[in-house]
């Protein structure tokens, strides 16, 4: 039993990471389904507002952010690992590549292919969130040809890497790499009509996706969003990691805070107190009725936090 739940919703691309991570370490987990669009009143008790999917839950342990959930799955469930020997390090920058750019690029393909086919309430939020405050996917639409031409040559670069022979992008075994591009193609091939066509220019990328399609998603039962909550009340947090004493914006335990995605998204701020700070995750307390204290981490890296107290940050790098 490994007390796995994952809050989303089946059409979600970046739930794809985590559900592939699932099936390459063989785990058992719980899927509670999500709405498509906000609100999300069995899931924001739990978050604190934080909108993204997915979510991962364990008992009173509420990780947001697919870097944040794959790091901690690492750390619970080490073996098989995702990092295959000599392969550590990198593959979050090949993660924070594909999340950034390419990710992007395969959002405006998906939004702005056909505009008018989008249900309106899933494209006003969708294009708020992805094309900041003044999108206009009638735009989008006319700038496919050049976004086309970044994407391309991008995936032909992954292409090269698989047609040097190896079955996975590190080599034999698969790993982190694997998942980073894998939900980027997983995304273009199910929700846009261009894409199996786009795909087919890349053999080696295509056999390999097969391949990482086999692995499947491990075990899953379906779980109600009240037993979720009910399980996030019956439950104590973990132990906290422990906080880097170099923090450079000199956070520390028991500071009030917000974190938000650091983009022009509109994404509500979460707030809480710190329970710990570390290099690449941020841990808060967050009290609700409806589920108690629950510890909510969040990754470092794409996130801004900003202390409630804005006296009480400096950087010592800066030696202010
Ligand atoms: N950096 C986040 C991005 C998550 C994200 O943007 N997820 C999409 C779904 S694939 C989302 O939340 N869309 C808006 C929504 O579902 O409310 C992560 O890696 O988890």
């Amino acid at each position: 039993m490994t007390g796995i739940i994952l809050h989303h919703y089946p059409q979600s691309p970046v739930t794809e990471k985590v559900r592939v991570a699932f099936g390459m370490k063989n785990l058992s987990w719980a899927s509670v389904e999500v709405p498509r669009l906000p609100p999300r009143p069995d899931l924001f008790p739990m978050t604190g507002g934080y909108r993204r999917i997915p979510v991962m839950q364990i008992g009173a342990d509420i990780y947001c952010d697919s870097q944040c959930i794959l790091r901690e799955l690492e750390r619970r469930f080490p073996k098989p690992g995702l990092f295959p020997p000599g392969g550590a390090g990198m593959p979050w920058g090949v993660m924070r590549w594909m999340d950034t750019d390419v990710f992007d690029l395969a959002v405006h393909i998906v939004l702005g292919a056909d505009p008018a086919a989008l249900p309106p309430n899933f494209a006003k939020d969708r294009g708020r969130l992805y094309l900041g405050p003044d999108f206009d996917l009638n735009k989008v639409n006319a700038e496919l040809p050049h976004i086309l031409s970044q994407l391309r040559p991008q995936l032909g670069w992954i292409d090269q890497r698989l047609a040097t022979g190896r079955d996975f992008i590190l080599g034999e075994q698969a790993g982190m790499p694997d998942i980073a591009v894998y939900y980027i193609v997983w995304f273009l091939r199910g929700r846009w009509q261009g894409g199996p066509a786009l795909l087919s220019e890349f053999p080696a990328l295509e056999a390999w996706e097969a391949r990482v399609r086999a692995i499947g998603h491990g075990t899953m039962t379906e779980m109600s969003a009240g037993d979720a909550l009910d399980a996030a009340r019956e439950a104590e947090p973990d132990a906290p990691q422990p906080s880097d004493p170099k923090d450079p914006q000199r956070l520390t335990a028991g500071m009030g805070v917000t974190v938000v995605p650091d983009s022009d998204s509109g994404d509500p701020e979460v707030e809480g107190t710190i329970v710990s700070a570390g290099l690449e995750t941020l841990t808060l307390a967050h009290a609700d009725p409806r589920v108690g204290t629950v510890h909510i981490h969040f990754p470092r890296v794409g996130y801004r936090v900003r202390p409630l107290d804005e006296d009480a940050t400096g950087s010592g790098y800066l030696g202010s």
